[in-house]
């Protein structure tokens, strides 16, 4: 197999880089990183040199380019013959959710930018932004009581949908979200996974700060 490169974007404010790093690592495939700092003058110029969108994660392997978290998620997962659960109508649930978060939370994710080495953040909390943090923790309380018996992630095994929603966590550690008891319990399990970790120590040693993410 070529070698896998994936191209991403600060680990303390890239949420969408972070998706595809974590679900690589859970995978198990062996690739070569390349950050981007986001926010500078050449950002879009670097950008341009592995893929068409401006944007990060791009994942690239020879001639092959993928631009867009979740097609290198599911790239990885036909790869690697992990990620999604086995069973068809579990795994249909499991892509729902994925693609809830991919395509939606746009207020949770413009009023609480990722910002994963701050800690006690608190901003306004509209009817908008209460509403998406409500449908996410009924979202992980459904997966964890239908599916969650083999383990501790969202279908039990790790899954694609743990780490479309693993920058969630951290918006909720940062901005001290109200949540259930069972939604509590599952971000412990994200909080504590030895490959996030190794995110956030990352992201902690970057000297670089995007104003426009520093909020509350
Ligand atoms: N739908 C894309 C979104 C990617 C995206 O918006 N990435 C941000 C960084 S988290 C980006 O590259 N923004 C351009 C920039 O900051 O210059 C995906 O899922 O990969």
């Amino acid at each position: 197999m070529a070698p896998l490169t994936l191209v991403i974007g600060n680990k303390n404010y890239s949420s969408w880089s972070l998706r595809a790093w974590l679900f690589m690592r859970h995978a198990g495939v062996e690739f070569e990183e390349i950050l981007i700092r986001l926010d500078t003058a050449d950002t879009r110029e670097h950008m341009d040199r592995y893929g068409p969108s401006g944007r990060v994660p791009v994942l690239r392997q020879g001639e092959l380019c993928v631009w867009d978290s979740l097609a290198i998620c599911e790239y990885v997962a036909e790869l690697s013959g992990r990620g999604w659960p086995r069973a068809p109508e579990v795994r249909a649930v499991a892509r729902s959710v994925s693609a809830e978060m991919h395509s939606g939370f746009t207020t949770l994710r413009s009023l609480w930018p990722m910002n994963a080495r701050a800690r006690n953040r608190r901003t306004a909390v509209t009817a908008a932004l209460e509403a998406d943090v409500e449908r996410i923790d009924e979202i992980w309380n459904d997966c964890r009581a239908r599916f969650g018996e083999g383990g501790p992630w969202l279908f039990g095994e790790y899954s694609v949908a743990d780490a479309m929603y693993a920058p969630v966590v951290l918006r909720f550690n940062t901005y001290g979200a109200h949540i259930s008891q069972a939604a509590r319990w599952y971000m412990a399990s994200v909080l504590e996974d030895a490959a996030l970790q190794e995110w956030l120590q990352a992201a902690k040693q970057e000297p670089w700060t995007i104003d426009a993410d520093e909020v509350g």
